[in-house]
């Protein structure tokens, strides 16, 4: 099979189920729901939809983790909608990348069911046991934590030992060192491929392989023992094998997800010619106002740009993704973007990570500028992480506010509120009480607002991603940045040939100004794209507005 790399055209779009679009009113987005908006996501321009996990689930972190990942999850429908949509998406041209949620399963997936229930299940191997330390054999065979809170080990009474989970304790580590797991696994992918899928975001994949002997980490509460599995010992030799078995039967895409991956991990991940996987999700940039990832610190812009620039010159074999928000991030707005300038801001963003080389990612509802929660506070939360997280600290009290104002600006929930369709009851995400909080703001924050005003943050995002599209300068071109020290300005040019993109974004809510580096002057230009004005004048030295986004073409 030879790969068309078709995602290196593609612009895609991330959909969440649970929160995108209810059909049958019971509080819960689901797969007709979906196909009801298909019209909508072509016309936004996309060309590839990333659905995060709708198989079937018990729901403990909302899908990630699977009982049966052979079929559809019962409150989003059945297999018969699933193929009803991803016809519907095929025959706008429009692609399906499914999430592969296979560190981990569900504790209630049948390999689970079996390998608790005695020591010498053909399944027992299928996930990792360990006995206890101390004398009764209670104490969880190492330190690590669960990225969740608490230990990654679970006692299990049936048969005395532990089980590893690096994230709930309904969410059990299959053990890849079996090779009937890595088939397991090569299976049920061969199994979409051949139902049409074109590709999968695998998550969490640079967990696979664990240390032998599993060794203590060294302490911290929440990421401790990642030195003894990310990018564990049999990483590459477990995902080639995958590739071979699997991924490259087919003209597909599969793109990773490298929490806590460095620029210098970027080539032995994604080097086309290893034959692992096509991309991966990079969290660096998300350290920009965070530490730890959910540590708030101020966003500072330097720190930000440096990222983002290493990985634009990573190896001209690697391929990169660009994307600010996803289901596990508070909205950028107003993590990078004082409110005020929402619409502007929103814009902004979107020209500054959107002319970059890589494969661009709209999170639903980033396309209208849908915004964190105020006054997001403990009765509201929903999601396992910040559950978690609150009842920690609920046992050492004069941390909860510690806890409440870190959630207010990092909560997963923010991300996950539902989809504001309308200035109708529920933000016409539903006709009953959805099944998360609706964001107040989506009387003025909804699609069918956006659709009328042309001037919508949503109009932007259309106009932008048809410049993107088929554009070589855009794929292919060099990267170059200029002032990286400015803490106010992200300029940087891309050229192919003898066409040069100058791209200019504020990132503050002064005017700024901008002087045209040496080396572009004297050409002539022409404006592209801008997020203030239709026509501006030649490039050059300039104000540039709040927030303010300028594309010049230059020859
Ligand atoms: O996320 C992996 C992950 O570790 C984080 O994004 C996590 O949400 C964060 O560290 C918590 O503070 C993936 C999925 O994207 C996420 O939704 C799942 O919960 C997780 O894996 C488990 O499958
Ligand atoms: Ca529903």
């Amino acid at each position: 099979m030879i790969k068309t790399r078709w995602y290196k055209d593609a612009v895609f779009y991330q959909i969440y189920p649970r929160s995108f679009c209810d059909s049958n009113g019971d509080g819960i987005g689901d797969i007709q729901g979906i196909i009801s908006k298909l019209d909508y996501l072509k016309s936004l321009g996309i060309t590839a939809v990333w659905l995060s996990p709708c198989y079937k689930s018990p729901n403990d972190d909302n899908g990630y983790d699977i009982s049966d990942y052979r079929d559809i999850m019962d409150d989003f429908g059945t297999l018969d909608d699933w193929k009803e949509m991803i016809d519907g998406m095929h025959k706008r041209g429009i692609k399906l990348v499914m999430d592969l949620v296979v560190n981990h399963s569900s504790d209630e997936h049948e390999w689970f069911k079996q390998s608790r229930s005695s020591l010498d299940n053909p399944y027992r191997d299928y996930y990792i046991w360990r006995k206890g330390r101390g004398k009764n054999g209670k104490k969880p065979p190492n330190n690590w934590s669960s990225r969740f809170g608490g230990s990654a080990w679970q006692y299990d009474e049936k048969t005395g030992e532990f089980y590893l989970h690096l994230f709930s304790k309904k969410q059990p580590d299959l053990n890849w060192d079996n090779p009937k797991v890595r088939k397991e696994v090569a299976d049920l992918c061969n199994y979409w491929f051949e139902l049409g899928v074109d590709g999968f975001r695998c998550d969490v994949i640079i967990y696979i392989s664990k240390e032998e002997g599993l060794p203590n980490g060294k302490w911290n509460p929440f990421t401790c023992g990642d030195e003894h599995f990310v990018l564990g010992p049999n990483y590459h030799k477990y995902i080639h094998e995958l590739n071979k078995a699997s991924w490259s039967k087919y003209d597909s895409m599969t793109v990773g997800e490298g929490q806590c991956i460095t620029v210098d991990d970027a080539e032995s991940m994604v080097a086309e010619d290893r034959e692992e996987l096509d991309a991966i999700f990079t969290f660096e940039h998300q350290e920009a106002d965070a530490v730890m990832t959910v540590v708030p610190v101020k966003f500072k812009l330097t720190r930000f740009k440096k990222i983002m620039t290493s990985w634009q010159n990573i190896p001209e074999n690697c391929w990169n993704s660009l994307f600010l928000e996803n289901h596990d991030y508070s909205r950028v707005i107003p993590r990078y973007i004082k409110p005020e300038f929402r619409k502007e801001g929103a814009k902004m963003l979107a020209v500054a990570m959107n002319f970059m080389k890589g494969t661009p990612y709209i999170y639903q509802g980033q396309e209208i500028g849908m915004t964190n929660i105020e006054n997001y506070g403990p009765k509201d939360y929903v999601d396992i992480v910040s559950k978690n997280v609150y009842n920690i600290a609920k046992k050492f009290p004069p941390l909860i506010p510690v806890v409440n104002w870190a959630l207010q600006k990092r909560a997963r929930d923010h991300a996950r509120t539902p989809m504001q369709w309308s200035a109708e009851e529920n933000a016409g995400f539903s006709d009953a009480q959805p099944w998360m909080k609706v964001n107040p703001n989506y009387t003025e924050i909804n699609v069918a607002a956006a659709e009328k005003d042309p001037d919508s943050i949503l109009n932007f995002y259309r106009k932008l991603n048809n410049f993107r599209l088929g554009n070589k300068v855009i794929k292919d071109g060099n990267y170059r940045e200029y002032y990286p020290e400015s803490n106010k300005l992200f300029v940087y040019t891309r050229t192919l040939g003898d066409t040069t993109y100058l791209v200019v974004t504020n990132w503050t809510s002064k005017v700024v100004a901008f002087d045209m580096p040496k080396d572009l002057q004297g050409k002539t230009s022409k404006l592209v794209l801008g997020n203030y004005f239709d026509s501006k004048p030649e490039a050059g030295d300039c104000n540039v507005m709040p927030y303010e986004a300028v594309v010049w073409e230059l020859k």
